[in-house]
């Protein structure tokens, strides 16, 4: 009986190696230790053994099933890890990829055009001391437009066609909500945070309900400007105005100054470049006028320092508007403002800087 154990382990061992699946090899292990498998067969034919016999036959069948447990655990694990190694080998991410395709010039990363104006600007206003502030998107009534004074009834409020928050639990207009329509939110939000004598920009987004055109977005970029304090003159505004277009431009660009209305401005002005795309002649970007308005500025309103909380007795400043993604159009020869955040990989790729 120990010579036919010995042989059922050896012919276990020769039908094991050639398995290669769990099925196969649970299989081959009922076959051998299940109820009606080999060795119990062997197992029950004991009962007519002799003591003698069973003494040697009993430790030794104990011994077959453990090595056909072991090698039976041993090779499923061993399948086990083959199949997570071809798993591995086949989904293996190729951390190299970045640089092939960057060698390959087509899809490296790189920063939008506005953003690497936005940060020269941030870098010229930074040296001349100038804090850069943000402000919030969702804004009141009261921060783009009462403060500004706007009032209610006031026809400037067209000049910015306005996304309205409907709340039918608000009575109160001061606190109706809105997607700020210019930046010139944050010049309230600046002097109630401040006392003069500050100076300060804040780039951001704003929203105005209109139609699109080459030179008109719904969702626009706008830098503001604002400095307060004593004795500040028309030009020490002109002189920021100038130094702006100088270090973005670094060449000579022709602007003219004309005389223009916003309600929180007195006297308030609209500084025209010429067009950069058609050289003056006239095109779809400055409506054939041959000019596009890009920084519309003043000496802040009397009511909008009180706003603030500034005497305007004492005090007196100047800010300024500027739209940056036009800026951005006229400083790379962009012909169409769509373009912008069209997230078009062909247009935004011509801008990388590394
Ligand atoms: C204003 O928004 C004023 N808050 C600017 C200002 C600030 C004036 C401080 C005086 C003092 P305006 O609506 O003109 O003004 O917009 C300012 C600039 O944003 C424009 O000159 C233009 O360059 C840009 N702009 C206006 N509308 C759009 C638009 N739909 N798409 C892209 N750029 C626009």
């Amino acid at each position: 009986m120990i010579e036919k154990l010995d042989s059922l382990y050896k012919e276990f061992e020769e039908k094991i190696t050639g398995l290669g699946n769990q099925a196969d090899i649970l299989n081959l292990k009922s076959e051998y230790l299940g109820k009606k498998g080999h060795i119990s067969e062997v197992l029950k034919s004991l009962k007519n053994a002799t003591n003698e016999e069973r003494k040697l036959i009993g430790p030794k069948a104990n011994e077959i099933k453990n090595e056909i447990t072991n090698s039976v655990a041993k090779k499923l694990t061993f399948i086990e890890t083959e199949e997570i190694n071809k798993k591995l080998a086949n989904e293996k991410i190729d951390i190299t990829l970045t640089d092939a395709v960057r060698s390959n010039n087509n899809y490296s990363g790189g920063f939008h055009p506005r953003t690497l104006i936005q940060r020269e600007i941030e870098d010229i206003f930074l040296s001349m001391g100038f804090d850069i502030l943000d402000g919030p998107h969702i804004e009141d009534e009261f921060h783009n437009f009462e403060a500004l004074n706007i009032p209610g009834d006031h026809p400037a409020r067209d000049m910015q066609d306005t996304f309205w928050f409907h709340d039918p639990n608000v009575e109160c207009d001061e606190k109706k909500h809105l997607l700020r329509t210019h930046t010139s939110t944050v010049q309230v939000h600046g002097m109630q945070a401040r006392k003069p004598p500050f100076k300060f920009i804040a780039p951001g987004t704003v929203f105005r309900c209109e139609r699109t055109d080459a030179s008109h977005e719904m969702v626009f970029n706008q830098l503001e400007g604002m400095m307060v304090g004593e004795n500040i003159s028309v030009s020490h505004l002109i002189y920021f105005m100038k130094t702006i277009l100088k270090e973005i431009f670094k060449k000579e660009v022709e602007v003219r100054l004309r005389p223009g209305f916003f309600p929180f401005v007195e006297p308030g002005f609209e500084l025209d470049i010429k067009c950069l795309i058609c050289s003056g002649k006239g095109c779809s970007v400055c409506k054939q006028v041959g000019w596009l308005e890009l920084l519309p500025c003043g000496m802040v309103h009397p009511n909008v320092l009180k706003a603030g909380g500034i005497d305007p007795e004492k005090y007196n400043g100047f800010a300024f508007g500027l739209g940056l993604d036009r800026l951005v159009m006229m400083k790379y020869g962009i012909d169409d403002i769509r373009h912008l955040q069209s997230g078009d990989l062909r247009f935004n790729s011509q801008f990388r800087t590394f």
